[in-house]
């Protein structure tokens, strides 16, 4: 493992404190006490899951591999019942896991457009600025478009991260048009040759019906530039909203044919780590990034085996 990735398992871990400190050190307490599979054992076990907002799909499907194993799988400590509740917990993980790994990822053709989209305060424009700022260490020359024309202020706060994250920003303060805006940063990122464009949204509207509509006619625009675009769309998830977020992981989805990817922030705020293990086992969408701060360089890759690792390391 390099130095950075070191720093980055150590900010990951940093970042899921809470969760430690509740998911997974009431699992690690009830293993401690009980250290045998039986009824009261997994009854706890779902309970702890379920506080967790882990929801009751997923808790069930955990809960019943365990005691179908439990049945052929010895274990002969509290170690190896460690391993085999947490084994559990990983094959959630793995059957959707991301694909993303890395932000040095293949540009076949530029630019590389990136829709951001959620409800409001999620984390939307942070994430825009620390994901340009990992897609600019790794070399790459990225353009972040300002399409929040509702709220006064979303532009120069955009404007911050662009500054802080070193890349250059489309905006135009005076456009009460989201899509003109989005459709002038497409066309600079095609006469310049930049490599990826992040598109910023608003959160709120006078009500979800029309940010749909306005959603995709920024779509519908910048594909005028070039057809195929966005090449992704990247709904913000806030961690500690719970069971809500799956809500709107739906309602995005299908007003916008297409989401392909979930940001989900705030996780450093939450002991509820669970939400995690949900959405990656219900919705058909990959996690693709979780944010574990507010500052910069505090959005990590999601991957599934360096997640449940920072989670279950001591
Ligand atoms: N602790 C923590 N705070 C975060 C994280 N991501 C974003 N925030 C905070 O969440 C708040 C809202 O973030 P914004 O980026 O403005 O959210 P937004 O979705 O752009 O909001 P609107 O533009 O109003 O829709 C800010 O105070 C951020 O610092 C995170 O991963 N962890
Ligand atoms: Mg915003």
């Amino acid at each position: 493992m390099s130095f950075l990735d070191k720093i980055g398992f150590t900010k990951l871990k940093e970042g899921l404190s809470r969760t430690k400190g509740g998911l997974i050190d009431k699992v690690s307490r009830l293993i401690n006490s009980k250290a045998k599979i039986d009824d009261e054992f997994l009854s706890e076990l779902e309970e702890i899951f379920l506080l967790s907002d882990m929801g009751f799909d997923t808790s069930e499907k955990i809960i019943s591999n365990i005691k179908e194993r439990a049945k052929t799988d010895k274990y002969e400590n509290e170690k190896e019942l460690n391993k085999l509740v947490t084994d559990e917990i990983k094959k959630v993980f793995s059957e959707s896991a991301s694909e993303f790994k890395t932000f040095d990822f293949n540009i076949t053709k530029k630019p590389y457009v990136i829709m951001i989209v959620g409800v409001n305060g999620v984390g939307k424009t942070t994430s825009i600025g620390k994901l340009a700022y990992n897609f600019k260490k790794t070399g790459k020359t990225v353009l972040i478009g300002s399409a929040d024309t509702f709220r006064a202020a979303a532009n120069e706060q955009l404007e911050i991260w662009a500054n802080k994250a070193g890349v250059e920003i489309i905006q135009n303060p005076h456009s009460t048009d989201p899509a003109a805006v989005a459709f002038d940063t497409v066309k600079a990122a095609v006469s310049r040759n930049t490599d990826v464009v992040i598109v910023d949204t608003a959160g709120r509207l006078h009500n979800k019906l029309h940010l749909m509509e306005e959603l995709k006619k920024i779509q519908r625009v910048m594909q005028k530039v070039i057809p195929d675009i966005p090449n992704e769309i990247f709904i913000v998830i806030d961690a500690t909203t719970g069971q809500n977020g799956l809500n709107q992981v739906k309602e995005f989805s299908n007003a916008l044919g297409k989401v392909t990817g979930i940001i989900l922030t705030k996780l450093d705020g939450t002991a509820k780590g669970g939400i995690v293990i949900k959405i990656n086992n219900e919705m058909k969408i990959p996690v693709r990034f979780i944010g574990v701060g507010e500052q910069i360089d505090d959005l990590q890759i999601f991957e599934s085996e360096e997640f449940i690792k920072a989670l279950f390391e001591k």
